[in-house]
């Protein structure tokens, strides 16, 4: 089909990426190399081969080791630039961009330093892509919300740098409801709040991110399909699913690609778009999302393919004034 061609060149949004999981093995290794970190794999090709997943931890246990060689402001730059660099290939013209803070505050880097890195990353691209980028932090939903209401206080110097807050890690156990307060004070401070829910978690834990955290979009939610009334809701509302079928797959919540329920969220009328969540983990940025999902669902057409790229900037945080250059 000649549409992946044209999908490539549309103008798209991308809404659900973890700028750590951009981090491509091959800078890791440079990385560990300039920082003198010893990681637990000896080269990039044995690193690649440890990235077959069996479920959403089976990453992050990884995940979070890559993420320990970031130490300076320039390596966080580097990662983010590179990207940037990506996106802008793949059509990109806007992306809300994941980290975890306590990933780093933990390992006792400096929050400041983690943001001065990834904007300045974000600075160049948009000077030399014309790229609009804004930054999403993320509390790891596996510690408690004590930690995650001190890391919103961290952030509250940082306001004007960000433009919400998010959940993220270990789904399972870690209901959403966990972490009201801390919403409510991200809420309360104008941020805008996403969550991730009904990946591996049930339909529950979606309704529970909508009701209990007041969330304006769900991360992944493919697993809304299970509750009719959810859907009806979702569909009503218009509330955004950031779908991701690589990483799907990848964390086998699909068997395989042609398995995968993105078909089923459009004919529902869903307000669904595709996006990379940890491509140098997952086998692809965005526009790799794109063609996979176009070879392996016959299913999608360009009607299909309007609507996601469609949605895609509708459903993100820029001004309108932007969207409207864009759609
Ligand atoms: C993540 Cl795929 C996914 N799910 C939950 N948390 C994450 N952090 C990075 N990638
Ligand atoms: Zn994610």
């Amino acid at each position: 089909s000649a549409l992946p061609a044209l999908l490539q060149a549309a103008p798209k949004a991308e809404l659900h990426l973890h700028i750590e999981g951009s981090l491509e093995p091959e800078l890791m290794f440079e990385l560990a190399q300039r920082n003198h970190i010893q990681l637990s794999y000896p080269d990039v090709a044995s690193l690649r081969q440890a990235y077959a997943f069996s479920n959403l931890q089976s990453f992050l246990d990884i995940y979070y080791a890559g993420a320990s060689v970031l130490i300076t402001a320039a390596d966080f730059e580097a990662m983010c630039w590179a990207y940037c660099q990506r996106a802008a290939a793949d059509g990109i013209v806007r992306a809300e961009l994941f980290f975890d803070p306590q990933t780093h505050t933990e390992r006792g880097i400096a929050l400041a330093t983690v943001l001065e890195g990834l904007l300045a990353g974000i600075k160049r691209a948009e000077r030399e892509l014309g790229l609009s980028l804004d930054l999403i932090p993320c509390f790891l939903r596996h510690l408690s919300e004590a930690e995650a209401l001190q890391t919103l206080q961290a952030l509250e110097p940082f306001r004007e740098q960000i433009i919400g807050v998010g959940l993220d890690s270990s789904e399972r156990g870690h209901p959403p409801l966990k972490f009201a307060r801390a919403f409510a004070a991200a809420r309360a401070m104008g941020l805008h709040v996403v969550a991730h829910a009904g990946e591996e978690g049930p339909a529950a834990y979606i309704w529970s991110a909508l009701e209990d955290l007041g969330v304006e979009r769900i991360d992944h939610g493919v697993r809304c399909l299970e509750d009719p009334d959810l859907v009806a809701h979702l569909r009503q509302q218009r509330i955004p699913l950031t779908v991701c079928p690589l990483s799907n797959v990848k964390l086998r919540v699909f068997d395989k690609l042609q398995e995968h329920c993105l078909p089923r969220l459009l004919d529902e009328g869903l307000m669904v778009m595709l996006n990379s969540d940890d491509p140098a983990y997952f086998g692809g940025y965005l526009g790799e999302n794109l063609r996979q999902c176009f070879d392996a669902l016959p299913q999608l057409g360009a009607e299909q393919a309007y609507r996601l790229l469609r949605n895609s900037l509708e459903a993100s945080f820029a001004t309108d004034a932007d969207k409207h250059t864009w759609i």
